[in-house]
């Protein structure tokens, strides 16, 4: 009997330990999850009531657990770069957006993703000059690299592409501004409070499943939020 009761405790223990050992995994695992998720760079009020969001999508991010992936880099307060699609802007503003495009393009699946929408005055600024349509084909040459898209909030942004072959490619991130790059300005209003979803609508993950994957469908490169606050 007495035998019996010692495996008993020795059967309960090792239930426990597994237990303890499992929990711990978990852990292990949550904790893993959220080293590896990008900062939420904050956009803060300014005082003339907008804010200024300055962006870049680069050909390879050169930084993180995917340096050869297509991405984005966003701007603190400060003008520090950020390797993340995850935004914290405040309700009821203007933002003006600023986007450094240094990758490569090609053609747009789809048309109607080439009409500039949900932005003030229905514009965007490609190098200082007003569209509100763009064309892949005839205007730079040089395709599409990305589009800016907030789907709840009707924004759509195609960004030109620059030359692949260009001298000055940045073909490493982050980029700076000696390297050819387009100029994309618009503004828009954030309205409520909410957690939007933004991504591109080009399919860029090269040498992923139709260009679907890996960057396309990873939060710090090609998928992001905007929260509102
Ligand atoms: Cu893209």
């Amino acid at each position: 009997m007495k035998g019996v009761r010692l495996s008993k405790g020795a059967r309960a223990g090792a239930l426990l330990f597994g237990f303890a050992a499992l929990i711990g995994l978990l852990i292990f695992a949550v904790a893993g999850y959220l080293r590896t998720s990008p900062p939420t760079v904050s956009v803060g009020a300014s005082s003339s009531g907008s804010v200024n969001l300055v962006m870049q999508t680069d050909g390879a991010v050169g930084v993180g657990p995917h340096p050869s992936w297509v991405g984005y880099f966003v701007q603190d307060a400060s003008g520090a770069w950020h390797q993340t699609t995850l935004i914290q802007l405040p309700q009821n503003t203007d933002v003006h957006v600023t986007l450094y495009e240094y990758d490569s393009g090609g053609n747009l699946r789809n048309s109607a993703w080439s009409k500039i929408e949900g932005t003030a005055g229905g514009v965007a600024y490609i190098n200082g000059t007003a569209e509100s349509v763009v064309n892949p084909n005839t205007n730079t040459g040089n395709g599409i690299a990305h589009t800016f898209n907030v789907p709840a909030l009707g924004i759509n942004v195609p960004m030109y592409g620059v030359s692949g072959s260009a001298k000055n490619f940045c073909s490493t991130g982050p980029c700076n501004t000696s390297q050819a790059h387009n100029t994309i300005t618009f503004s828009f209003h954030t309205g409520g409070a909410g957690i939007f979803r933004w991504q591109c609508f080009v399919p860029c993950g090269l040498g992923y499943l139709e260009g679907n994957g890996g960057p396309m469908q990873n939060l710090g490169y090609m998928a992001g939020f905007l929260k509102v606050v």
